[in-house]
């Protein structure tokens, strides 16, 4: 069967009819990868896997919502939107709006976007508007345009971006048989983990998972306010995906957290590093800094024992970890550059090479 992105896959559970015109570039349908690895380091009765949401079209999960957000502005006739956004965000707001022929206008933190995310919103012919200040002026600022003038705010504040993005979770479901034990995420602005409980919670309801996720959710240690219960003023972090000191959606990751029985902890800036060179050598997944935060806290949590302590017979075995990547490694190359060491330039001669090899 042809596939033709998320709003034709789960229609039944997205606010879409007939008249909704459909603008899709295919998101969605991304693999959830076994992750031997990480398995094996927690141990034989768990299963652990990756849900690769950087394979999206634009490079992240913002994609699943970004396709019902346009294509529900589309049909109440708006011509522009705006987002404020660390990155990608702006990245998949450009290439939809593009896709459906409307303006697109994206307020950024100045010098706080990776190159490669800042690249897709020029290209795809955005309106890009660097601001001086954090994510959280910016989107201060992007909701005070959209309440007096005629353009479309799609960032995750947008009900429509938080329906999209729910259907990782009936995927995930759909592929496991039924809902994972435990969830691993980045938690930034908190539209997605408010996102991924929602839709865990309908597909219950609906019957077609019987259980439900402990949501563990995690924040960069310089940008924690859910950890820390109060905003942070000057949010700090490698990770600028998740660079945001006043989630838009911290109720609602509070509610998935406590509803779950989950919990929302802090990651730091070298355990992030560490995780995103070990799923880039062990596992083969290159992905961005801010998506490596949920691999980070699987190893955070797993030195902690909290797996170890799990009433084992509670639980159908293996009990099912999954951590969800959410955007690509290539979004951030100069991170990736900056965390290896950089080739030796050698003269060109077989014996110098092979003697580099270790061949010779
Ligand atoms: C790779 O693009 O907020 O908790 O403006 O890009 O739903 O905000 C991005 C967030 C995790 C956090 N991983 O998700 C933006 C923006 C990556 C991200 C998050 C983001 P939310």
């Amino acid at each position: 069967m042809v596939y033709n992105g998320v709003i034709e896959r789960y229609k039944e559970y997205l606010p879409v009819t007939e008249k909704t015109p459909i603008i899709t570039l295919k998101e969605g349908n991304t693999p959830l990868i076994p992750a031997s690895c990480l398995g094996s380091l927690i141990g034989d009765n768990f299963a652990v896997y990756l849900k690769y949401e950087g394979l999206n079209p634009t490079g992240s999960f913002k994609d699943r919502g970004m396709t019902v957000a346009i294509s529900k502005a589309c049909e109440e006739k708006a011509t522009a939107v705006i987002c404020a956004s660390t990155g990608n965000t702006s990245a998949s707001s450009a290439a939809y709006a593009a896709k459906a022929g409307m303006k697109c206008f994206v307020l950024i933190p100045e010098g706080a976007i990776a190159l490669g995310k800042l690249s897709q919103a020029f290209i795809h012919g955005a309106v890009v508007l660097a601001v001086k200040g954090n994510f959280d002026t910016a989107l201060k600022l992007a909701r005070e345009i959209t309440a007096k003038y005629p353009v479309t705010l799609v960032n995750s504040l947008n009900p429509y971006r938080i329906e999209g993005q729910k259907t990782a979770s009936f995927e995930i479901c759909d592929t496991l048989g039924n809902a994972p034990d435990f969830q691993l995420m980045p938690v930034g602005n908190a539209g997605n983990i408010t996102a991924y409980w929602k839709g865990y919670k309908e597909y219950k309801e609906k019957g077609n998972s019987t259980k439900l996720p402990k949501m563990l959710g995690f924040q960069a240690e310089g940008a924690a306010p859910i950890v820390k219960g109060r905003p942070i003023k000057n949010p700090k972090t490698i990770a600028t995906a998740i660079k945001i000191g006043n989630p838009a959606s911290w109720k609602t990751a509070v509610e998935a957290r406590d509803e779950s029985g989950g919990l929302i902890d802090t990651v730091s800036d070298d355990e992030i590093i560490a995780a995103y060179k070990l799923l880039a050598e062990k596992e083969g997944i290159f992905v961005e800094p801010a998506s490596a935060v949920s691999v980070a806290g699987l190893i955070k949590l797993t030195k902690n024992g909290y797996f170890k302590n799990l009433p084992i017979t509670a639980y159908q075995l293996p009990i099912a970890i999954v951590c969800i990547l959410t955007g690509h490694g290539l979004k951030d190359p100069e991170r990736a550059i900056a965390t290896i060491k950089k080739p030796r330039v050698l003269k060109p001669d077989l014996k110098v090479i092979l003697k580099e090899m270790g061949y010779y």
